[in-house]
């Protein structure tokens, strides 16, 4: 009797066991595959934010996109339309993050404004972003959400978005929302500086208007905000594929940096001894544009320079002015936030440069001729027009080497005077805020900008007459010869001084002789170290090969050939745009 009393015990016993391991396999599978997603992230929004989809009738707001082609957008706005408002994120961070405890400042100190501005985004894709940031961030210090329209096409997005999220916010009360429409394009810069302005917490996100948060992303970096007041921050960036909408785990082994065209980079990170792979890190720039900033700091340092139009370079020119003038920039590996990389500009530059709308019609033809005789198009003339009033404000003595680099920025005019902007004065800052000169940045903060010309005697362009050293035609037919100085194609050189090659800026090919032949012939070979044949001498401005002890030449208009070298001949010289040091 007992007997049998205990098997069907027993028999009872493993059934439940057996249930509530297939139920705990379940929520294994579903967390660790996001299976069933759509329904747990609609539960996700339901429960943390009480915001009801009845409410908030995103479906029936995104419908009502108007169709666009792809280019606009530059991401599958299908896809994105028919994926959940907030998707539950594989975790990419360090396991170790999700087990620490951080350090957080009260909310009521560290109150937190977040500005998205944008231009033609996918209502869907906005949504997402804005959503995925209410639900992750924990509501006590998520003060405001300022939301910039530039100037859309889509005229009716803001004013539909607003009604919808006013109506799902209104019992909470919380975050603050505020919406504004630029009437006309005045780029992001613009933007993001009255967002700025418009903002009333302790601390500033800049955010795209494509981003998905992942969890605990705030704690992170609010943890070390609160340690030093020096401090701006930006979090590790996932990148989200632009097709798929796939999110990935960023790399924390990359930190930000810019070269001396001012050009965004990102840098290899070396970890110290000991150094945990978590641990937040000192950064030259940002990453990329996303980052969070007291707003106090961001106002003492004048916000972003307003002189800068429509896309680029904002980010570079607050990361130099940050260290530069007593601040400093810090990576948070814990912190991860998922950005759409697309590849390529899903909009119009219009031409403004400086110009007061009334003048702009009257200038603009002039501007456009210009622009074609340096063969630029508006976006490009609009970025390295950016890169130039920064290399003006920050680079001191350096800023040769930019032009160096960047031969056609001279031509870009910059009427920086006829801005109806508050005035930004780079000199004024600098004596205000007792800032550096570049040259310390280089040695305490981007030594790698230092080294990239270390090793070098001359670099740029590379001139005779007024004939420049190009490589032209397509791979792998490539062609060595004489072309236009002028136009932002033209081939730039580096000169190295211990090996004497000549090589293109990417270092891939270097100019060579073959010393063999019977008539030394010129020619570009993959650069490879130790080859005579790739070593050149300067003599005073002329280029000789080390094994033939021929001089290169431009004898007649056009004709480039290896020549003796005759002391004092015009056409045997060659100027680079830029001569570092003598060679050795
Ligand atoms: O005229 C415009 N007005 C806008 O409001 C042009 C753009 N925008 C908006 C746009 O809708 C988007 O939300 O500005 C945001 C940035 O423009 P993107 O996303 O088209 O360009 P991007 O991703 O290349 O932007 C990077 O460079 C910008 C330079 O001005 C800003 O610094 C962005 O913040 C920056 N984005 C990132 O850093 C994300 C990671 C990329 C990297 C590295
Ligand atoms: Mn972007």
């Amino acid at each position: 009797m007992s007997g049998r009393l205990h098997r069907r015990l027993r028999c009872c016993l493993l059934g439940v066991l057996t249930v509530l391991a297939m139920q705990l396999l379940i929520v294994v599978l579903v967390v660790r595959f996001g299976l069933i997603d759509e329904l747990i992230s609609h539960r996700l929004l339901l429960q943390q934010q009480q915001l009801s989809l009845h409410q908030l009738e995103w479906r029936e707001f995104i419908t009502h996109t108007p169709d666009q082609p792809h280019a606009l957008y530059q991401y599958n706005r299908q896809l994105s339309d028919n994926l959940a408002a907030v998707r539950l994120l594989p975790t990419t961070r360090h396991h170790s993050c999700n087990r620490r405890r951080y350090r957080l400042p009260q909310a009521s100190r560290a109150k937190l404004s977040v500005v998205i501005c944008f231009h033609n985004e996918a209502r869907s894709m906005l949504l997402r972003t804005i959503l995925t940031l209410i639900s992750r961030t924990p509501e006590e210090y998520l003060h405001e959400l300022i939301v910039i329209d530039d100037g859309s096409e889509d005229a009716g997005l803001l004013a539909s978005l607003e009604r919808h999220m006013t109506a799902a916010n209104v019992q909470r009360g919380r975050p603050t929302l505020i919406f504004r429409r630029n009437l006309s394009r005045k780029g992001l810069i613009w933007s993001r500086n009255e967002g700025a302005r418009l903002a009333s917490g302790h601390y500033l996100l800049f955010l795209d208007s494509h981003c998905e948060v992942n969890d605990g992303w705030l704690e992170p970096l609010l943890e070390r905000l609160a340690l030093n007041s020096r401090l701006a921050v930006s979090p590790v960036l996932d990148p989200i594929e632009p097709e798929t909408l796939s999110y990935m785990a960023g790399n924390e082994l990359l930190k930000g940096g810019f070269d001396w065209s001012l050009h965004f980079h990102w840098l290899p990170r070396v970890l110290a001894e000991k150094e945990a792979l978590a641990q937040p890190y000192a950064s030259p720039a940002f990453a990329g544009g996303i980052l969070v900033i007291s707003r106090e700091s961001f106002h003492k340092l004048h916000g972003f320079n307003p002189h800068l139009e429509i896309w680029g370079g904002e980010s570079i020119e607050l990361a130099i002015k940050l260290w530069l003038c007593g601040g400093q920039i810090e990576i948070v590996p814990c912190s991860r936030i998922g950005h759409i990389f697309r590849p390529a500009h899903a909009f119009e530059f219009p031409l403004q440069f400086g110009q007061e709308q009334k003048q702009k019609q009257e200038k603009e033809l002039e501007l456009e001729q210009e622009l074609e005789r340096v063969q630029l198009d508006s976006a490009q003339a609009t970025y390295l027009r950016n890169s130039k009033i920064i290399a003006e404000s920050w680079l001191d003595e350096y800023k040769y080497l930019f032009y160096a680099l960047k031969p056609s920025a001279r031509q870009i005019p910059l009427n920086l005077r006829t801005v109806s902007q508050p005035s930004y004065d780079p000199a004024q800052i600098k004596a205000e805020l007792n800032c550096r000169p570049f040259d310390w940045l280089m040695r305490h903060v981007s030594p790698e900008l230092r080294l990239q010309h270390a090793n070098l005697s001359a670099l740029g362009t590379l001139r005779n007459a007024d004939r420049c050293l190009h490589v032209a035609g397509t791979e792998p037919q490539l062609q060595l010869q004489l072309a236009s100085c002028h136009g932002l194609q033209v081939t730039q050189w580096h000169l190295h001084q211990e090996s004497g090659q000549l090589s293109t800026s990417e270092q891939r090919l270097c100019v060579a002789v073959d010393a063999a032949a019977k008539q030394p012939q010129l020619s570009l070979e993959p650069c490879r170290a130790g080859q005579g044949g790739q070593q050149w001498l300067r003599r005073n401005t002329q280029l000789q090969h080390a094994g033939t002890h021929l001089c290169l030449d431009n004898p007649l208009k056009d004709q480039l050939l290896l020549s003796h070298c005759r002391p004092h001949a015009v056409s045997q010289s060659f100027q680079f745009a830029l001569e570092i040091q003598a060679q050795s």
